[in-house]
């Protein structure tokens, strides 16, 4: 088979760096998700897609957690930066890179941007006094640090009083660029609560910010110096921001940086849509196309944090995996997680709930019964074609379905329904792109589910398993039956293909029992489909459903789960 080649634009996504003083958890994972989940929903849609995630190094905190457990700072960065790549693994995420900042290619070219804004004066000396909040590597405004009687408004740790001679980004030349890009959504800041939020404090006045940190005697040797003034050390966020550029800063990847995505939560949106566009600008170059900075996890009602012991951890979420599934565990994240401005709370009951209502009755039960249903009448080989002879609309065979109820004794729940399935799958196909564009993958999955339960619907209206015991008597049955069948079957494979960038073991494990490797290719890098997803999800087309293709039971996808039994829990090791 020939790979597809992308001709849309390419598409680069990216999520924040995390911090290596501790071992990943829930929230992390769940940036990383949702960014998997919009690279795999762009490799699909047909784009050529770059996804980056990794750590983020150098902070001081790294340095103050290693001297207490007996490491050095590269030591423990790195026991750290496996564990999220074990996490990251554990979570089926399909990153193109993986960036640490303590790797030569990201410092060197972050140390030439730095050069390249003091060469341009955009960053210069000058005297700074303010309060550090050290649980957070970063100042806090005079306004923030009254409001919460000094202490950090994150972690509610001590904020320090530090007076320091420092280099300066002048942020102060952007500000009325910034307000018209925010404004305009030339730099769309998602969602609309954030910009709101952030265009208010524009509005304020905008501040030199300190770049660097005066290294002393002793310090350790962490992070990167200053191109023009060994004195002196590069602030690690500013250096962090630098990642998303210095990774693609190549020949190969130059034509990523068109329009890209930055994911992260909410305590982290102004470094992202405001100093890093500014920065940008100063180099010379584009800003980011979207800041998206979502909610929190909250766990069982309350907010996660280290105090409480509260974190959900990478073990609980494999003890969820095995219990129901990675794919499970994927689907709950990505429709319930908190992408819009409110925090999302993951509480055992609700896992529950949702797995049974989305997975095991929704989506599992139709793969099931239609797969059933095949073997069962057709025995196991889909029995006709989609040439519009045998996809819906077709009256005649649900007015055949209405008279076998009828003969059964059976009552038909309306004798005027109509169904159409091909203008419905291409609705729902081209809703779900929208949503996939605007990030709104809770939407996007929404619509594929729709799919499904228009199926289910069907199914129970026309009860195949009602006519499949008139085939002798009713003159039209068998060519009723074959229709009803392959338009489930047709149906739920253009669910599928939207399924997958959330769920994409469950999805091949499907497509494997369906015999639909017409749809993928293994051997391409790029991207697993064959054609842009357009092609691939046309009612009866090219990519269709085949006539004679042998459709196995397979196992049930999703096995029902009992909302009384015990809630799996992880054993996390300090
Ligand atoms: O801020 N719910 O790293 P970090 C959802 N190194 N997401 C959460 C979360 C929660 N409860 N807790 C954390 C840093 N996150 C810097 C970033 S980027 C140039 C430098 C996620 O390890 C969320 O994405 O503190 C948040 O923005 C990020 O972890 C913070 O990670």
């Amino acid at each position: 088979m020939t790979p597809h080649r992308p001709t849309q634009s390419p598409y680069y996504i990216t999520t924040p760096i995390y911090y290596v003083n501790d071992r990943p958890h829930i929230g992390h994972c769940y940036t990383t998700l949702i960014a998997d989940v919009a690279a795999r929903a762009q490799r699909l849609i047909g784009r050529d897609v770059f996804f980056l995630t990794g750590t983020d190094e150098h902070a001081e905190k790294v340095v103050t957690t290693a001297t207490e457990k007996g490491h050095t700072p590269m030591e423990w960065a790195t026991i750290n930066a496996e564990r999220f790549k074990d996490a990251f693994a554990f979570m089926n995420f399909s990153n193109d890179d993986f960036v640490r900042t303590t790797e030569d290619r990201h410092k060197a070219k972050a140390a030439e941007y730095i050069q390249r804004l003091v060469d341009s004066g955009d960053i210069e000396l000058g005297d700074y006094e303010g309060w550090w909040d050290g649980s957070q590597e970063e100042y806090v405004t005079e306004t923030v640090a009254k409001e919460h009687d000094h202490k950090s408004p994150v972690t509610g740790k001590p904020l320090e009083k530090r007076v320091e001679q420092n280099y300066f980004f002048r942020l102060d030349k952007h500000e009325s660029w910034l307000k018209q890009q925010i404004e305009s959504d030339a730099i769309r800041v998602l969602p609309e609560a954030r910009k709101n939020e952030i265009l208010g404090r524009i509005r304020q006045g905008l501040n030199r910010v300190p770049v660097s940190r005066k290294i002393n005697e002793g310090d350790p040797d962490w992070g990167v110096v200053m191109p023009n003034d060994p004195g002196h050390r590069v602030y690690v966020w500013i250096e962090a921001l630098c990642n998303y550029l210095t990774i693609t800063d190549t020949e190969q990847r130059r034509k990523y940086w068109d329009a890209p995505v930055h994911l992260m939560a909410k305590d982290i949106v102004w470094f992202h849509a405001v100093i890093w566009p500014a920065m940008l600008r100063a180099l010379g170059e584009r800003p980011p196309a979207v800041v998206y900075a979502h909610a929190y996890w909250i766990a069982e009602g309350q907010k996660m944090s280290k105090s409480l012991g509260n974190f959900i951890e990478i073990d609980h979420l494999r003890a969820y995996a095995d219990a129901f599934s990675l794919d499970a565990v994927r689907w709950f994240l990505t429709t319930q997680g908190p992408l819009g401005a409110n925090d999302a709370d993951f509480a055992h009951a609700r896992f529950i709930e949702v797995y049974n209502a989305d997975l095991a009755n929704s989506i599992g039960n139709s793969a099931s019964r239609v797969g059933n249903m095949i073997a069962k009448y057709f025995g196991g080989v889909v029995p006709g074609v989609c040439n519009g002879e045998f996809g819906f609309p077709d009256g005649s065979s649900l007015q055949t379905a209405r008279l076998a109820l009828e003969n059964a004794g059976k009552p038909v729940a309306d004798p005027s329904r109509t169904f159409a399935f091909e203008p419905l799958c291409r609705q729902a196909v081209s809703a779900a792109v929208d949503a996939i564009e605007r990030i709104d993958l809770e939407a996007a999955n929404q619509h594929a589910l729709s799919i499904v339960r228009y199926v289910d619907d069907f199914i129970s209206y026309c009860a195949p398993f009602t006519l499949a015991k008139q085939l002798d008597t009713l003159d039209d049955g068998a060519h009723a039956l074959r229709s009803i069948l392959y338009s489930c079957a047709e149906a739920l494979r253009i669910a599928s293909l939207l399924l997958h960038p959330t769920m994409p073991e469950k999805t091949a494990e499907l497509w494997r029992n369906w015999n639909c490797d017409h749809l993928t290719d293994p051997d391409d890098a790029d991207s697993p489909f064959v054609a842009p997803l357009s092609e691939l999800a046309a009612w009866g087309g090219e990519h269709a459903i085949k006539k004679d293709q042998s459709i196995s039971k397979g196992d049930v996808l999703f096995m029902r789960a009992d909302p009384n039994a015990q809630a799996p829990r992880g054993e996390t090791v300090a």
